[in-house]
């Protein structure tokens, strides 16, 4: 049993169609806890600062404009291999590839508005997690 956290989003085209519940519900019903959780409206930098890392990918504009059309709501799950559970749980990146069963599959409007974001690592868990939270908001 390894217990981990990973950084959650649900995107702006989940918050759009009132989905916040249904994909806790996914979350909470596969062992993963909200440990922390807050709906926020990203502004054009945050979006940029949180994905730099594809700063250089032909979709990083247009991404970064999709994660600031609506609110979100940034996430905190804590769980056993909550990274890769959680990455299982969303889906492939494109709903047209993800498996049945999944956020992606049975929510995801297309590749870019994919409804949900989830860690990919522990290293980028631990960044993403700090770039939204503090400690002390972490009640695990
Ligand atoms: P992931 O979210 O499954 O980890 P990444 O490759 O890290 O996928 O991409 C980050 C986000 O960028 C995706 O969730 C999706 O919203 C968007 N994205 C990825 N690839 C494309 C693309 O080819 N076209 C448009 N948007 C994309
Ligand atoms: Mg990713």
């Amino acid at each position: 049993m390894t217990i981990q956290r990973t950084l959650s989003i649900i995107k702006p085209d989940a918050t759009r169609r009132n989905l916040t519940g249904k994909i806790n519900a996914r979350f909470e019903n596969n062992g993963l806890r909200i440990i922390a959780q807050k709906r926020i409206h990203l502004s054009r930098k945050q979006a940029e600062g949180f994905y730099a890392v594809h700063s250089e990918r032909a979709f990083f504009a247009d991404l970064c404009k999709f994660m600031c059309s609506g609110p979100v709501v940034v996430q905190v799950l804590e769980g056993d291999n909550a990274i890769s559970t959680n990455r299982t749980v969303m889906g492939a990146t494109n709903p047209a590839n993800a498996d049945e069963g999944t956020i992606r599959k049975d929510f995801g409007e297309s590749i870019e508005a994919n409804s949900v974001h989830g860690s990919d690592s522990t290293e980028n868990a631990e960044i993403e997690i700090s770039f939204f939270f503090s400690q002390t908001e972490l009640v695990g």
